[in-house]
């Protein structure tokens, strides 16, 4: 979707549907295109696909929100994950400055864990995954149980699907996420080892600062990973433990899921 002042990006998002889904699947999508909070938009370009093959299906990452009170506690969290996943200072502060920058990517960065360097091919677009959906049946799952916990939203659940995609390549350690959006102060560190860890006040109200990085290990063939991301359909078809209240980063370091 653009915006109408310059060539403004202002949202993006996708799903994989049954076919008897796609018209309640077509209006939500357009619904959420004309109400954004970031503005109007003078262009919205909705595109369909049909999937020539079978999706891979995975479960959702585990849930939980940590207690993060200021963004400087929440810089902090986000360093001590990421540290205890084996990622290195070169590399978060390199993910650091792909979220911090001016000139915010589309799609995400692909960052060295060990030496910091980065490996998207293109630089100013970053890569965007896609081909990511939920069964029916999960979703509402998914819905009742992040209801219990006040969290039952479009960008938790959305956030959630992708990360649980990305987190399943063998050779991503883990995502770190900030929202571009000035009033979603939420981000998170997503990892196979210790799950979908939210951080709330991970940046400032009215900032527009955001993005993801993904922490890979050093050998990563990025041709094979960036197939994966884009094109290889994944199917969420289970949903796993979500922590009830704010959990201290402690607990969480100290008892990984794996
Ligand atoms: N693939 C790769 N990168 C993407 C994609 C994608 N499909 N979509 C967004 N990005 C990048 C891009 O650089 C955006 O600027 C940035 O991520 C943020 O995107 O549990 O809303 O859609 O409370 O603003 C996370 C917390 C919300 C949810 C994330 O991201 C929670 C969010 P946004
Ligand atoms: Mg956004």
């Amino acid at each position: 979707m653009r915006g109408s002042s310059s060539d403004l990006h202002i949202t993006g998002a996708e799903g994989i549907y049954m076919e008897s889904e796609l018209m309640k699947a077509i209006k939500n999508y357009a619904k959420r295109a004309l109400t954004h909070s970031k503005g109007k938009p003078d262009k919205i370009v909705i595109t369909l696909e049909e999937l020539k093959e079978n999706p891979l299906v995975v479960k959702a990452l585990p849930v939980c929100t940590l207690n993060s009170t200021s963004t400087a506690e929440a810089k902090r969290i986000v360093r001590r994950i990421l540290r205890s996943l084996e990622i290195s200072m070169n590399a978060i502060k390199t993910g650091q400055s792909v979220i911090g920058s001016r000139k915010p990517l589309r799609g995400a960065s692909i960052v060295s864990k060990d030496t910091g360097i980065r490996l998207e091919p293109d630089r100013s677009r970053g890569v965007r995954v896609s081909r990511i959906g939920i069964g029916k049946t999960f979703r509402r799952h998914l819905s009742a149980r992040l209801s219990r916990h006040g969290i039952n939203t479009d960008t938790v659940k959305e956030a959630l699907i992708l990360a649980t995609k990305i987190a399943s390549h063998p050779d991503v350690r883990a995502e770190l996420c900030i929202s571009d959006d000035p009033d979603y102060t939420t981000g998170y560190v997503a990892s196979k080892n210790l799950g979908y860890l939210r951080i709330p006040n991970i940046k400032s109200h009215g900032s527009s600062l955001g993005g993801r990085v993904f922490f890979v290990n050093e050998t990563t063939d990025i041709k094979a990973l960036i197939e994966y991301l884009e094109l290889c359909p994944v199917l969420i078809n289970g949903v796993s433990e979500i922590k009830k209240g704010m959990v201290l980063v402690n607990e969480i370091l100290d008892s990984p899921y794996r």
